[in-house]
């Protein structure tokens, strides 16, 4: 498979304006070895590159788009807004509605605050959390990828783990000793680490169901210990929910389990499609940030009204719809469609799923951590994801990040997925 002529052409000359030629490493196709695709445009289900090709969008711009591309409602409610202008670095009432709207669906958040990015919400999230606990060693997990803060880029997944480099360089070494790192499903590495340092960690921040090192669902005891571990010793749970938030319900995959972090972070289906974060939690916590505490934290287009309103929208239309069902349903139709014609063939791919999120690994291992996650072959991913964009369907060019299935899919995508990841693996058995 190669990208059409625009697309190779627009690539050369981005490489000499912009480190790699992207805004993300992991949209420069590097670690799947093809030239990235340009895209020009997306409706529903589809986006369409600048050489004219469709593609059935299993990326839906890393998960915010769970309504798919340009649903109608969420462009006028844009276009509406911009008309009124596009920045105000002023209070908007848009902000106030999606403030309550994220409280109301969060019963473990009674204030939040609005930033530009899930990046922005977790740096933000852990020094509150130190300045709460007046502690500063925070603890995460092995392929965790919480944003590029400093202090996340330690063994973390999403495009460190799809360059092989899963800690960067750039970190001082004074902040990266504050970073302790655990195994991801393994409440043992989480006991041992605060056996040793617990009075000094301020914080364990988890993504509830990991989402960057493809999707690794914790096991039924691992979310309760920790929030037993964080309790026993004065510690913060942080629950990062950029991607999970209103992707697995309405609310995060807090609710489903029933358990409550001290803060959440947010972004991704918040906004819509726009650039949003949010980090919120209970009242005693939050009103530490400035100007009510002495926290400092701020920004020129934080609860943008473009943004707001984008978010605003989308979280009416999954309040009032079913979207939730339809969307989990078709991520069963997958699972077991896909199920069937597994069964007799050589190739193992385990298939792990979340209502509408899923990932595939080409290994013949159970998908549960780090270490299982690395059993999976990189080389037959990259087959896979040149067969199934030859066969008109995008995926992430990664395989350590998550497909998402948005209200814009049907059963029809869903058979057409089915039938030409039968035909890959076919030839490749
Ligand atoms: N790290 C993002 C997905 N987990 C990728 C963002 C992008 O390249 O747009």
């Amino acid at each position: 498979m190669t990208a059409g002529e625009k697309s190779i052409r627009l690539y050369q000359e981005a490489q000499q304006y912009m480190p790699g030629g992207v805004n993300s490493p992991v949209r420069a196709f590097k670690s799947v070895g093809l030239n990235p695709l340009f895209i020009s445009r997306a409706q529903g289900s589809r986006v369409y590159d600048v050489d004219g090709k469709e593609y059935l969008d299993y990326v839906c711009s890393w998960g915010p788009l769970i309504l798919g591309h340009a649903h109608p409602q969420v462009v006028e409610a844009v276009a509406q807004a911009a008309a009124h202008g596009t920045s105000y670095g002023a209070p908007c009432e848009q902000e106030v509605e999606l403030a309550r709207r994220i409280c109301e669906a969060f019963p473990s958040i009674d204030k939040v605050r609005m930033v530009n990015s899930g990046t922005e919400a977790t740096m933000s999230a852990i020094r509150v959390a130190r300045a709460f606990t007046e502690r500063n060693k925070i603890l995460k997990f092995e392929g965790c990828y919480h944003g590029h803060g400093d202090s996340f880029l330690i063994k973390a997944g999403s495009g460190l783990m799809t360059a092989g480099v899963p800690t960067s360089p750039g970190i001082p070494e004074g902040t990266a000793s504050q970073t302790l790192v655990a195994r991801f499903n393994d409440l043992g590495s989480v006991e041992r680490l605060f056996a040793e340092q617990g009075d000094e960690i301020a914080a364990v921040i988890v993504e509830p169901a990991a989402g960057n090192m493809g999707l690794v669902l914790p096991e039924p005891d691992f979310l309760p210990g920790l929030r037993n571990i964080t309790e026993n010793y004065g510690s913060l749970l942080i629950f990062d929910e950029v991607i999970t938030g209103f992707r697995v319900g309405y609310g995060g995959y807090q609710n489903l389990v029933g358990i409550e972090p001290d803060l959440t972070c947010l972004g991704k289906v918040i906004g819509g499609g726009l650039p949003v974060g949010a980090y919120g939690g209970r009242q005693e916590i939050m009103d530490l940030v400035a100007p009510q505490g002495p926290v400092y934290q701020a920004g020129t287009l934080s609860g943008n009204p473009l943004a707001m309103a984008a978010g605003n929208m989308t979280l009416d239309i999954l309040a009032r719809t079913d979207v939730y069902d339809e969307i989990g349903e078709l991520g069963t139709a997958l699972e077991e469609q896909l199920r069937d014609r597994l069964a007799n063939q050589p190739v193992k791919l385990a298939f792990n799923r979340l209502g509408s999120m899923f990932s595939w690994f080409f290994t013949d291992c159970k998908v549960r951590d780090y270490d299982s996650v690395m059993t999976a072959d990189t080389e037959r991913y990259k087959a896979f994801f040149a067969s199934m964009l030859e066969q008109g369907i995008s995926l992430p060019p990664s395989p350590f990040e998550v497909c998402f299935i948005s209200a814009a899919h049907n059963i029809n995508d869903i058979e057409l997925t089915v039938k030409a990841v039968s035909s890959f693996l076919e030839r490749a058995g």
